[in-house]
């Protein structure tokens, strides 16, 4: 791995603080210091992100757009190396520098409702902006990354290669994802039904893709690196996944994961503030779906890393990704213990919503 070039950023080494920053699995990301001013500094996982300058041309393309249309809109763009690049290549790995948003922060857990509502709000508010742009112009920067076909086949021939003792250890999880396969089939479905659209989907809304300003308000989303054409079960479902429960996806105490309802009311009044008139009601219908969809996708992948012998998310201890598809089925189950009082939440918000509209 190559240190950050902070010379073609134009950073001179002796008024720099550089130190790393965040919490993500992927990308490696630091906070720079420099003359009193702070930047986001990061290298891409090329190993995921096998095509990083696919990704610098999304977010040119976005910025275009939104600078364009809504010039007001917060919208973090890389900035450019002394070589004018924003993207700067140096010994085999891809950096870019943003701007650290002034007087913004983020969270990694969201403790409380209204948080919840702020960022579902960004997620459809950054959908539905791009509503008028055409989706499918954007480059796909991980093939096939929210296919749960895909996924499905992947966690299979995962099992078929595992050594003995790991495919022995997840037996049980093995045999619970195994007997939820019709998730997959409802994808399936989805997949030809034309009432679901391929619109701009950001495809990682965990909190800590929001910036809130200091009232706790949301300014923006930001790592767009996964933004591609995608349906809206992907964003509602990972915020359902990441929201929902007072315990995160790192947890082993599987007594701690639990649905919180009013988080649930929360990502709906949230997201549907700028998604009600752009999703059809078939869409709509599969809010709660979404969230079975990203839950047993995000289980798939972790187990068939534990048996793949952690190669993507990598394992900081044994067992790592083992407890991290415990987790998801976890939560997994406890949604759908709660699906038909989600449902009904769904649906009495729309109710309400739509006398208010008459
Ligand atoms: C990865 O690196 P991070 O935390 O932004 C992953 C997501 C998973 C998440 C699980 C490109 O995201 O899909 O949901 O880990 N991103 C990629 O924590 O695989
Ligand atoms: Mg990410």
């Amino acid at each position: 791995m190559s240190l950050p070039p902070l010379q073609q950023f134009g950073f001179a080494r002796e008024n720099t603080n550089i130190q790393s920053f965040g919490s993500g699995l992927i990308n490696h990301t630091w906070l720079i210091e420099s003359s009193n001013k702070k930047y986001i500094l990061q290298r891409i996982n090329q190993k995921v992100f096998t095509n990083p300058s696919a990704i610098d041309e999304n977010i040119q393309a976005i910025a275009r757009y939104l600078q364009q249309n809504y010039p007001g809109y917060c919208f973090t763009v890389p900035l450019r190396s002394i070589h004018n690049e924003s993207l700067v290549k140096t010994g085999g790995d891809f950096f870019r520098l943003f701007n650290f948003i002034e007087s913004s922060h983020s969270y990694d857990t969201v403790q409380h409702p209204q948080l919840a509502y702020e960022a579902a709000k960004q997620f459809g508010k950054f959908t539905n902006l791009l509503s008028g742009f055409d989706a499918l112009l954007l480059k796909i920067t991980i093939p096939d990354f929210h296919n749960l076909t895909l996924r499905y086949r992947q966690f299979e021939e995962a099992i078929s290669h595992a050594a003995e003792e790991r495919i022995y250890k997840a037996g049980d999880l093995v045999e619970t994802l195994k007997a939820n396969r019709n998730i997959v089939s409802e994808y399936e479905h989805i997949q030809h039904n034309p009432f679901f659209k391929i619109r701009v989907t950001h495809h990682d809304t965990k909190i800590s893709n929001v910036l809130f300003d200091i009232n706790n308000k949301g300014i923006c989303v930001i790592d767009l690196d996964t933004v591609m054409p995608g349906y809206f079960i992907s964003d509602v479902g990972d915020m359902m996944r990441t929201y929902l429960s007072a315990a995160g996806e790192e947890e082993t105490d599987l007594s701690a994961i639990n649905i919180r309802e009013d988080y649930f009311d929360a990502i709906v009044h949230g997201y549907l503030s700028e998604m009600q008139d752009e999703l059809t009601s078939e869409e709509t219908n599969a809010f709660v779906y979404a969230g079975k969809f990203m839950i047993y996708m995000q289980a798939l992948r972790f187990l068939a890393d534990f048996l793949n012998n952690d190669i993507y998310y990598g394992a900081k201890y044994e067992l790592h990704n083992y407890n991290r598809a415990a987790n998801q089925i976890a939560l997994l189950n406890a949604l759908m213990e709660k699906e038909d009082v989600l449902h009904s939440r769904v649906d009495s918000f729309l109710n309400k919503t739509r006398v208010i509209a008459w």
